[in-house]
């Protein structure tokens, strides 16, 4: 998989920063050391050991939900927030780089995530070139990662655009991205996804990803749902 490629959501890569190995959590967006948010564009580790995976991941609940992919948060209750961040702390000053809400919830067929940003998601992140280098990823560890994508070429939000693939995730392009306002939601079949500990966890990021350095700009805190989820 090229460096480049725009969004994904897939989730285990081999060489993905020590966080993702459960190692640490995921680099305070407060923290000055860009060193931290460093990460290669090598595949992650699909053997995440077990008893790590969820190390530095809050666990919370997964919801039921009647949600409809519009972009519009109106169908997500506030029991569906599972993850909040701060506001002013990107690492780069990017148009809609700034991350604040993560939702999760689920139906007989899907999982959905909600991320609300700042400002407007922005279009420029994609693969195209610099400054054009920025992604929105989320990253469903340990069992594989999904991507979100904004596909230059096509110029709409798809997931798994570009080229972009997702392990053992079936990315279905535009039909599981909707955008509107600063609300990014998304869709991921349930039936793509496996937990190898009972555990997902949720690595929801934007980061500057044809750089060098690699670095996150902003991150939601880690979350670990358990999976597979109850029933709807
Ligand atoms: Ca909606
Ligand atoms: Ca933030």
């Amino acid at each position: 998989m090229k460096a480049w490629i725009l969004v994904f959501l897939t989730a285990c890569s081999r060489g993905v920063a020590p966080e993702m190995a459960g190692e640490s959590d995921l680099p305070s967006t407060d923290d000055s050391d860009v060193d931290t948010a460093v990460v290669d564009s090598e595949p992650l580790d699909t053997d995440l050991p077990l008893d790590t995976a969820t190390a530095d991941c809050e666990i919370v609940s997964l919801l039921a939900g009647n949600i409809t992919l519009d972009g519009i948060g109106s169908d997500w209750g506030d029991a569906h927030r599972v993850a909040v961040d701060d506001i002013g702390d990107p690492l780069l000053d990017y148009t809609g780089g700034d991350l604040s809400t993560l939702y999760l919830a689920h139906d007989s067929t899907w999982l959905y995530i909600r991320l609300d940003v700042t400002e407007s998601p922005s279009t420029q992140f994609s693969n195209g070139p610099a400054p054009m280098d920025g992604r929105y990823t989320f990253n469903l560890a340990p069992f594989g990662w999904a991507g979100l994508v904004y596909s230059y070429a096509d110029a709409a939000w798809s997931l798994g655009a570009n080229g972009a693939g997702g392990a053992g995730l079936s990315l279905l392009g535009p039909t599981a991205v909707a955008v509107s306002g600063t609300t990014i939601e998304l869709k991921v079949l349930k039936d793509d996804i496996e937990a190898e500990n009972g555990y997902i966890n949720f690595h929801v990021s934007m980061e500057n990803c044809c750089s060098d350095p690699w670095i996150t700009v902003d991150a939601m805190p880690c979350v670990s749902v358990a999976w597979p989820p109850g029933p709807t």
